[in-house]
């Protein structure tokens, strides 16, 4: 079975990684168009700076939960083929021993040079002043995908959406495209969807199904039922 999985801020809750927009999350006590934007990037680097360096540490010391690691069992498993997406910016898949994540919106520990796009290992702490290694300039940024920028690549999952027999979303709010549009995508071209959240999305209507509890509850029991062979 040939499965594609979409994971979001949710996932990484459990792990002590704070969502977006929960009541508690990073969007009520940050503005987005502050610390997400190329325009906020601009206006201020240091607070941008300032915004991801907390996070990296964060991110640094957190550990993947039952729900990354249910993933991992799944893409080892055999007559699995899965191909995992995530929208996160932290390790957690990659922790639980996921070999093959796909990173649309980046990664908290690697540095892209504004200037010339080099791309390198962040250091814990970052600065706009830091020299990128390849072209020597002070203008390095977080690797990572802010509103109005392209996430990367999206030839690969759009390919991937459409050869694919099931598509999960887990730990998403479905309001941030062009990663809420892939439910869409993949029932266009006949695909099963499947929604594991804490609670129904904003896009749960366009699912063919829903589980809904804590990721670290929820996905386990869902692998061990494509393992076992219920779906
Ligand atoms: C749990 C849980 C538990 C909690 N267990 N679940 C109008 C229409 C359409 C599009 C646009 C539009 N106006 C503007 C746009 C485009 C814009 C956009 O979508 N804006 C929306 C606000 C409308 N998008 C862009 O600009 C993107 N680029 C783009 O579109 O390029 C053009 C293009 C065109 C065509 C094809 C391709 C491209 C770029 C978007 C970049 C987003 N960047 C961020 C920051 C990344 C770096 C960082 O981490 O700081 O990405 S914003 C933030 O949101 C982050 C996340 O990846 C993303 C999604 O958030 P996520 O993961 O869904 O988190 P939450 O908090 O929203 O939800 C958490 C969920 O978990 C909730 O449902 C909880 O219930 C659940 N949960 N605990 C299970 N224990």
């Amino acid at each position: 079975m040939n499965i594609v999985v979409l994971t979001g801020a949710g996932i990484s809750a459990e792990s002590g990684l704070g969502t977006f927009r929960d009541v508690d999350g990073l969007w009520t006590k940050y503005d987005l168009n502050d610390v997400a934007t190329p325009e906020g990037f601009a206006r201020n680097p240091e607070l941008v700076q300032d915004f991801y360096n907390r996070r990296r540490a964060n991110a640094r010391r957190a550990k993947p939960n039952a729900a990354h690691e249910a993933l991992a069992r799944l893409e080892a498993a055999d007559g699995v083929s899965l191909s995992l997406v995530t929208q996160n910016v932290d390790d957690l898949h990659e922790q639980a021993g996921s070999c093959n994540v796909i990173h649309m919106h980046g990664q908290l520990a690697r540095a892209l040079c504004g200037a010339c796009a080099h791309r390198w290992d962040a250091g814990e702490m970052m600065a706009v002043s830091d020299p990128c290694p390849a072209c020597g300039r002070p203008a390095t940024r977080p690797d990572v995908v802010w509103f109005g920028e392209m996430p990367y690549h999206m030839d690969r999952i759009f390919a991937l959406l459409l050869a694919a027999d099931l598509f999960v979303s887990i730990g998403t709010s479905g309001s941030v495209y062009p990663a809420a549009g892939f439910v869409a995508e993949a029932r266009c071209s006949g695909v099963e969807t499947l929604e594991l959240n804490l609670e129904p999305s904003e896009n749960h209507h366009v699912f063919d199904g829903g589980r809904y509890g804590p990721a670290s509850e929820v996905v386990p029991l869902w692998v061990a039922d494509v393992l076992g062979g219920a779906g």
